[in-house]
C-alpha cells in the first residue's frame, strides 16, 4: 500500500483497488480524489503551517456542516448529502488523522456529478449570489461559542498592512528595488482601505459568520447549473459581509484570470457584478444594516486590494505562503490584482448605484 492509500485506510478501511488522483487548484492545501468501489471521497492534506490549530479548524467545519444539514433537513430538502459537505471520521472517531511525519489529513464525501467554474456568466453569478446570501443566513443562528478564528486577523486590513510593511522593511528576498512604485500605490490607498476596521471599532459594522473565501470556484453546481453547495469551509469565521461580497466579485467578475499575464484582459464585468448583487441581496437584504449595504461595493475594492497586498507581501518575502507555478508568479498575481483594483476604482460609482438600486428593489418587497 502506498502512503496515500495507507492514510485513506484510516478513514474508510483497506481497499487495495482504491484510486487516488490530484484534484483542484487550491493555493494552500493539497487535494486528491479517492475512488473506492462505488464510493468517492476527497482527501486533503491540511496545511498546518497556515492552519495552526487543526483540531479547532475541523471542529468549526463539523459545527457549520451539522447546522446547515439540520436546516436543510428541516426545509424538507431531499438530496441533503449533495447540498452540504460531509466529513468522514477516522475509525477512532477523529475528524482528522496525523501521519508519522506530522502532516494532517482529512476525508470528505465527494459530491457526485458536481462541477465548479473559474469563469461564469451572469445567470450563474445570480445563483451564486443567492447561495452565499443563504449561507450567511443559515449560519446566523449557529448555537454555542463563536467560531474559532482559524487564521487570526485573516481579513483584517490593518493587520495585513502591518505585515506588508514589515516585509518591505526586511526585504528578505532582495526584490524591493524593482517594485518601489507599486509599494507607493499600496501606501496611497492604505487609509481608505482600513475603513472597515474603523467602522467596526465605532460599533457601526458588525461581524457575522462569513465564508471568507468566496472564490467563484468554491461553489459547486449540478449538471443543470443549479447550485449544489458551498465548499472550502476552512475559513468560515466571524467577519464583515462586505468581505464575502467583495471576494466573489474579485474572482467571479474579473474578465481575466487572477494571475493573468496580459493586463489588458483584466477588468470588472459589471453585468456579473449586478447579477451577483441581485442574487445576494435577494437573500441577505432582510438582515443587512444600511452601513453594510452601503459598503458592499467598497468590499470589492477592499478584497482586491487585500489580495494585491497579500500576493505582494509573499513576493517580497520570497514566496513562503502561496504555492507558485513559476518564480515570478506572485508578482504576476500582484500586478493582475492591482489592475483589477484600478478597474473597480474607475467603476466604483456605477457599482454603488447597482447595489443601491437592487437593495431598494428587494426592500420594496418586504
Ligand atoms: C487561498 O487555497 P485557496 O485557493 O482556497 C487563500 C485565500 C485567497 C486565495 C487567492 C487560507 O485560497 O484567502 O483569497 O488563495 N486561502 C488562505 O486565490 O490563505
Ligand atoms: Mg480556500
Amino acid at each position: 500500500m502506498d502512503k496515500l492509500q495507507q492514510i485513506v485506510s484510516q478513514f474508510i478501511g483497506d481497499d487495495a483497488n482504491m484510486e487516488i488522483k490530484p484534484l483542484g487548484k487550491g493555493h494552500i492545501n493539497d487535494s486528491y480524489k479517492v475512488i473506492a468501489g462505488d464510493k468517492e471521497y476527497v482527501l486533503q492534506r491540511i496545511n498546518h503551517h497556515i492552519f495552526k490549530n487543526v483540531h479547532q479548524l475541523q471542529d468549526n467545519i463539523q459545527r457549520v456542516t451539522e447546522h446547515i444539514r439540520k436546516k436543510l433537513t428541516g426545509q424538507g430538502i431531499i438530496d441533503v448529502d449533495r447540498r452540504v459537505l460531509t466529513l468522514v471520521p477516522t475509525f477512532d472517531g477523529a475528524l482528522y488523522y496525523q501521519d508519522t511525519t506530522g502532516d494532517y489529513w482529512r476525508v470528505m464525501d465527494f459530491i457526485k456529478e458536481s462541477k465548479s467554474y473559474d469563469e461564469i456568466n451572469p445567470e450563474l453569478a445570480y445563483r451564486a449570489g443567492m447561495a452565499f446570501g443563504d449561507f450567511q443566513k443559515m449560519l446566523a443562528d449557529l448555537p454555542g461559542e463563536p467560531l474559532f478564528e482559524t487564521i487570526p486577523n485573516f481579513h483584517n486590513m490593518e493587520a495585513r498592512l502591518e505585515t506588508f510593511r514589515e516585509a518591505v522593511k526586511a526585504n528578505k528576498a532582495g526584490r524591493l528595488d524593482k517594485v518601489a512604485e507599486l509599494v507607493k500605490e499600496i501606501e496611497d490607498r492604505a487609509e481608505e482601505m482600513c475603513k472597515a476596521e474603523k467602522l467596526h471599532r465605532e460599533g457601526k459594522l458588525p461581524k457575522r459568520i462569513n465564508h471568507c473565501d468566496t472564490k467563484v470556484n468554491n461553489i459547486l453546481f449540478d449538471k443543470n447549473d443549479q447550485v449544489l453547495c458551498v465548499v472550502d469551509l476552512d475559513t468560515v469565521m466571524p467577519g464583515y459581509v462586505l468581505s464575502d461580497f467583495g471576494d466573489f466579485i474579485r474572482t467571479g467578475a474579473n474578465t481575466g484570470a487572477e494571475d493573468d499575464k496580459n493586463l489588458d484582459n483584466v477588468s470588472v464585468d459589471l453585468d456579473i457584478f449586478e447579477a451577483y448583487a441581485k442574487g445576494y441581496l435577494k437573500n441577505a437584504a432582510p438582515f443587512l444594516s444600511e452601513v453594510e449595504v452601503e459598503n458592499l461595493a467598497f468590499g470589492a475594492k477592499l478584497l482586491t486590494y487585500m489580495q494585491t497586498v497579500r500576493f505582494f507581501t509573499d513576493y517580497i518575502d520570497g514566496d513562503t505562503y502561496y504555492k507558485i507555478a513559476y518564480p515570478e508568479h506572485n508578482l504576476v498575481r500582484t500586478e493582475a490584482q492591482f489592475k483589477l483594483l484600478q478597474s473597480l476604482e474607475e467603476n466604483f460609482e456605477k457599482m454603488q448605484q447597482i447595489v443601491r438600486k437592487n437593495y431598494y428593489l428587494c426592500t420594496a418587497l418586504f
